[in-house]
């Protein structure tokens, strides 16, 4: 018994040893480039940390500081123009619709770009011969460490962005006493007034003008030591001599307030900040961030099985990860996904960027701002899955300010009601469309953002969350209801002018009723027509959503036996575009279902294939999901090879033309963009948990490949919180707390069995992940699709109580 026990806690150990191993990116070399360098982030702020021992450089970013101020890009010449911009596309003129659409529909305003802070840089002096080195960022606990010896002496750095106390705070020690000297000072890349002050280094700067519209931000970062030795501040850098120990405090602030108030003071923003947290002791603010960080992060764990190679340093791993015994890097880059949603998107902030908070130039690629026709989306993919729903609060925010904005976008540029964004968004909520016609011509961003609140009920069953944001998504609804219209050749009803995203069939994009268009708008009229009922309002509009839904054009299965992309049966199956926006209604979407319309899920499967394995990072993100939805796990893995590919640094994109991932695990479109990371881990999840498609699929796309393994605390729709463990690829046990009530239906491979479960019967009995009803899909003639092969299931139903947890096991 005692010799069990003894194992059995050995075991433990050696399980959680390895696990905990696993939460580390690590490196034996400073970084030599921004995408070597480690992120931390509070959601306000965030660094990137190159952990170099004669100079350390923290590039810094603060999530309000962009360019430009309040305005919109509202064109008053496309409404003139409207019904003759849609007699050139239904006259299939595409070209001129385009040509007048270019000409008529921009205000050369295209949004404004996300800021750096630049640098804070600490120098050393002697330090440059290190030994002993090792730097990590650890995404347990949100801290990143630099240790090296120089003569002996060991330091020691440790950094944070406090998710308790609004600061970047940074530990130096050294392990002899008063060993500790080093100077601080700033590096921006543009003008700025840097001033010290005894103990605090205080820089002073300005956003920058864009596209005509004035810089209204000021930015002030301020940096205070606090240290057992001597701390003096001359001109624009500060000294720390003869100390042990110093700690670095720093915070950052702008005058923004939203994004028509820019009335805020950045002064007594960034010096209140600083005094709060300088009332606590450093090992207190150390501990109240771990705890804060940790609340949400620990909420899910996923272990799959080690090796030998799951034990070299972070980019190794990357390196040979397609040897193909690494399956813990999966994990690693899952959890990692996680920790930059957590360190980049709380409650009060901004939503996360096409960088997330961490950019490093002022002049990102794409602006480093909100491209929201499937960027911004992607971003937050992982928020209810993966347990943590708060990070999702500030796209909800966003989209709330857009319903306002983008009512006058709706009003001005087409006549209609309701509100509606196009494919870019910005810190100040511009709505109208951007860049050019082939772009920018796309009336589905902001109802592609509020099917997030729509999911957001779906996950919790949170009513008053349904009733707060009700008349944002009726808003949506609305915009569909006024704008679309009636197609001369088919009668459907269509958005005109559109296009299917950044992709036409040949020449121009310009299009009416794309399929994702038509997708998107039966999600937002059908969760208004949902939530209407469950709210018990509507009554009468109710009728006119059921009315306009039945007109919406169907899917259609083309001659290649693909899903069409748009209206005309012109997909061409060559072309490898990386946007596959038709497949919006197989992921995120619940359109396409393998049990309610076959032909239409292998139409998808065909498009899947058409459009190959490999893309950009994001695009590689949204095939994880998409394969995992087709229920092929081992397919799914082969796509996850393809983004866990090292790419060194942008300047080796020729040598290295499929690396997708950076050394610090930063997805690679090239060049860097976050959402890919996002994607990436959504579509873990989706492999091992599905709750879209009337009922709670256990294990519904695991490769043959992860064994033995588990998974805690992810979230299905119905508000379950799910524990599976499995064993030679098949379910062993499941674990379901219940937080909200209801009957929950499991889907699984295996039979199983506990005390309660039932066998399934009738359709399915909880709204919040019941199958989308959409029409049956119209197949060419040309086409000859074949039904799915798909694997047997076994369906239960079991009554839960909130609060209450259910053990089932394989039979
Ligand atoms: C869309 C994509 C690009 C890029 C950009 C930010 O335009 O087509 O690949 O991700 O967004």
């Amino acid at each position: 018994m005692k010799r069990a026990f003894a194992l059995s806690f050995l075991m433990l150990t050696v399980c959680a040893a390895l696990f905990a191993d696993n939460l580390r990116l690590w490196y034996t070399a400073p970084a030599r480039t921004w995408v070597e360098a480690l992120p931390v982030g509070n959601s306000r702020m965030g660094a990137m940390v190159y952990g170099g021992t004669e100079y350390e450089q923290l590039q810094l970013n603060e999530e309000t500081f962009w360019a430009g101020g309040p305005h919109n890009n509202n064109s008053t010449r496309l409404l003139e123009n409207l019904a003759n911009i849609r007699s050139l596309i239904f006259a299939e003129r595409f070209g001129e619709a385009q040509g007048l659409i270019d000409r008529t529909a921009f205000t050369g305003q295209h949004g404004m770009r996300y800021l750096t802070l630049g640098s804070l840089m600490l120098h050393f002096p002697g330090h440059k011969e290190a030994t002993d080195y090792s730097r990590e960022l650890n995404i347990g606990n949100a801290v990143a460490t630099t240790t090296y010896k120089v003569d002996g002496v060991e330091y020691r750095r440790t950094l944070f962005a406090s998710l308790a106390d609004d600061v970047i705070i940074m530990r130096v020690e050294a392990d002899k006493a008063d060993a500790l000297n080093f100077g601080l000072s700033f590096r921006p890349p543009f003008k700025a007034d840097v001033a010290a002050n005894g103990a605090e280094l205080t820089m002073r700067c300005s956003g920058v003008e864009q596209e005509g519209i004035h810089a209204a931000l000021r930015a002030q970062c301020r940096v205070r030591v606090v240290c057992d030795g001597d701390v003096r501040g001359a001109g624009d850098k500060l000294d720390v001599r003869g100390a042990t120990a110093a700690t670095i405090y720093i915070s950052a602030a702008t005058n923004y307030v939203n994004y028509k108030d820019v009335s805020g003071d950045e002064g007594k923003r960034s010096a209140d900040a600083l005094e709060k947290v300088l009332a606590r002791p450093y090992k207190k603010a150390l501990k109240a961030h771990v705890k804060a960080y940790k609340k949400q992060f620990d909420r899910v764990s996923l272990a799959l099985p080690a090796s030998e190679a799951s034990k070299m340093p972070t980019d190794e791993r990357v390196r040979n990860y397609h040897k193909g015994n690494d399956r813990q890097l999966v994990a690693l880059m899952f959890q990692y996904g996680r920790y930059l949603l957590i360190s980049s998107s709380q409650p009060g902030g901004q939503p996360a960027t096409l960088q997330g908070i961490w950019n490093e130039s002022m002049h990102a690629p794409w602006d480093s701002k909100y491209t929201i026709n499937i960027n911004t989306e992607m971003n937050y993919w992982p928020a209810e899955v993966t347990n943590i729903a708060e990070t999702h609060e500030p796209l909800f925010a966003m989209v709330k300010d857009l319903s306002v904005t983008g009512a006058q976008t709706a009003r001005t540029i087409y006549g209609a009601k309701g509100w509606v964004a196009h494919h870019n968004t910005d810190l100040w909520r511009v709505a109208g469309p951007v860049d050019a016609a082939y772009y920018g011509m796309w009336p589905n961003g902001g109802a592609w953002l509020a099917t997030h609140l729509w999911q957001h009920f779906l996950f919790t069953g949170d009513k008053k969350f349904l009733g707060e944001y009700y008349p944002v998504l009726k808003g949506c609804a609305d915009f569909y209801v006024s704008h679309l219209v009636k197609h001369p050749k088919y009668g459907w009803l269509v958005t005109a002018p559109s296009l299917s995203p950044e992709h036409g069939p040949t020449g121009p994009s310009i299009a009416a009723g794309c399929t994702m268009d038509n997708q998107i708008a039966f999600d937002a009229l059908s969760s208004v027509l949902a939530a209407a009922k469950i709210l018990n309002i509507d009554a009468a509009y109710r009728d006119t959503l059921s009315s306009v839904i039945a007109q919406l054009p169907p899917m259609q299965i083309g001659r290649h036996n693909q899903l069409q992309e748009w209206l005309e049966d012109v997909d061409n199956p060559r072309d490898q575009h990386r946007h596959i926006s038709h497949l919006y209604g197989l992921y995120p979407g619940n359109q396409i279902s393998p049990y309610k319309n076959p032909a239409l899920f292998e139409a998808a499967r065909n498009t899947l294939i058409q459009r190959g394995d490999k893309a950009t990072g994001w695009s590689i993100g949204w095939k994880v999901n998409f394969w995992a939805r087709m229920l092929d796990g081992n397919h799914a893995a082969r796509i996850i090879e393809n983004m866990l590919s090292l790419l060194p640094d942008d300047s080796k994109a020729r040598e290295y033309p499929d690396g997708r991932t950076y050394p610090n695990l930063f997805d690679a479109h090239p060049p860097f963009q976050i959402d890919g990371n996002f994607g990436f881990t959504a579509g873990i999840a989706e492999m091992l948990l599905q709750s879209h498609d009337g009922a709670v699929h256990i294990l519904p796309a695991l490769p043959d490949a992860w064994d033995n393994g588990n998974v805690k605390g992810l979230v299905a729709r119905g508000g379950f919180v799910v524990d599976v463990s499995w064993k030679n690829a098949a379910v062993e046990t499941v674990r379901v707390r219940s937080r909200v009530g209801g009957v929950l239906r499991l889907r699984s491979y295996v039979p199983l069995r506990g005390k309660g479960l039932k066998p399934a019967e009738g359709g399915c009995p909880n709204e919040l992940f019941a199958p989308a009803s959409v029409a049956s899909p119209l197949v060419s003639k040309e086409g000859t699709p074949k039904q799915p092969q798909l694997r047997k299931v076994y369906e239960y139903d079991i009554l839960t109580n909130a609060g209450k947890e259910y053990t089932f096991v394989k039979e």
